[in-house]
């Protein structure tokens, strides 16, 4: 479904005189790029308080962008009650449970907006959705919907604005990538943004602490499928032993990347009996559809959810349904 009424979102926007911004838990580019963006043109409109908050915590990678040491992250969220606020703007969630414990802010707001770009956005009852699955990012749509409302992008903007678009297309290299974000960030690069370093900091900067998960990961890799599927299991122990935390990018990189591979899956047990599931392909195998049956979302090559259970059975559904997607394309 593509739907951008910006002259709905546009009246939200300019009637709400104080605002909360919230995207997703374990937070990406887009949503921290996007939420970031919004501030600050909100902030140049004029209104009283807009807030960022995160029911998780923002990596450091992100430290480039204005603001961002006043992102409420899940510290505050731990030690602060909800304030009130006109408008709630939800980025980046295709359902509401994504966005954690911020979804309490509902109870303390007027109106809520909801600026997605996934294939399915389940968010409605009194919300207002603009949802375009035809933008690789939310920062795209925002790129859009700025430059269509004469809102004028500062560089602050720009770099917040570039990091969504690069950071959801893996630096313009994913199937994703079209003619309107290169477009969209030419413009951006024109507003005199830190190219090299927005760049090295989300794609060539490596946490070190990775190495010894990724270590354990290398070595238990599996390929099956005739060497199709690339399936990385990371127990909770591993996990809790190497400290793995917000890196598991990296993971999903060694997984869906290697050569034959066409889908890369990362299974990765963040807390006892609780599985987090990252799924990515190439081409025309439908992860969007896998994840949604077994219980999530996200876009054809890039997608995910979360269950609970036995890993075996777990591991058994998502061959089986990985599977089928293979024979599908
Ligand atoms: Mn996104």
């Amino acid at each position: 479904m593509v739907k951008t009424d910006f002259k709905t979102m546009f009246k939200l926007l300019k009637d709400a005189e104080t605002v909360a911004i919230a995207g997703h838990v374990r937070p990406d580019g887009d949503t921290i790029g996007s939420s970031v963006a919004l501030r600050l043109a909100l902030l140049n409109m004029g209104k009283k308080a807009v807030d960022i908050f995160s029911d998780d915590l923002i990596p450091s990678t992100f430290s480039y962008l204005a603001g961002f040491d006043q992102i409420k992250d899940r510290g505050y969220i731990d030690n602060n009650p909800w304030q009130q606020y006109d408008l709630l703007i939800i980025v980046d969630s295709s359902t509401e449970d994504r966005i954690g414990r911020c979804t309490q802010l509902r109870g303390h707001v007027k109106n809520v907006l909801v600026i997605d770009h996934h294939a399915k956005t389940y968010i409605n009852g009194e919300s207002v959705v603009i949802s375009n699955q035809d933008h690789v990012a939310v920062g795209a749509i925002l790129f859009e919907f700025f430059t269509d409302n004469k809102i004028e992008i500062t560089r602050d903007m720009a770099s917040a604005l570039y990091t969504s678009i690069a950071t959801d297309t893996g630096c313009f290299v994913q199937a994703n990538t079209d003619s309107f974000c290169h477009l969209a960030a030419a413009a951006l690069i024109d507003k005199g943004i830190d190219l090299e370093q927005i760049n090295y900091n989300n794609f060539r900067l490596y946490n070190r602490r990775v190495i010894p998960g990724l270590a354990y990961a290398m070595k238990h890799i599996k390929f099956l499928h005739d060497g199709e599927i690339a399936f990385i299991h990371i127990p909770y122990k591993t996990i809790q032993k190497f400290n793995i935390g917000n890196e598991l990018h990296v993971y999903k990189k060694y997984a869906s990347e290697a050569s034959g591979v066409r889908v890369g899956v990362v299974v990765s047990e963040r807390k006892k009996g609780e599985f987090n599931i990252s799924l990515r392909s190439h081409g025309d195998i439908n992860m969007a559809k896998v994840a949604e049956i077994l219980g999530g979302g996200g876009h054809k090559n890039a997608a995910g959810f979360t269950v609970k259970g036995k890993y075996k059975k777990i591991f058994k559904q998502i061959l089986e349904e990985v599977t089928k997607s293979l024979h599908e394309s």
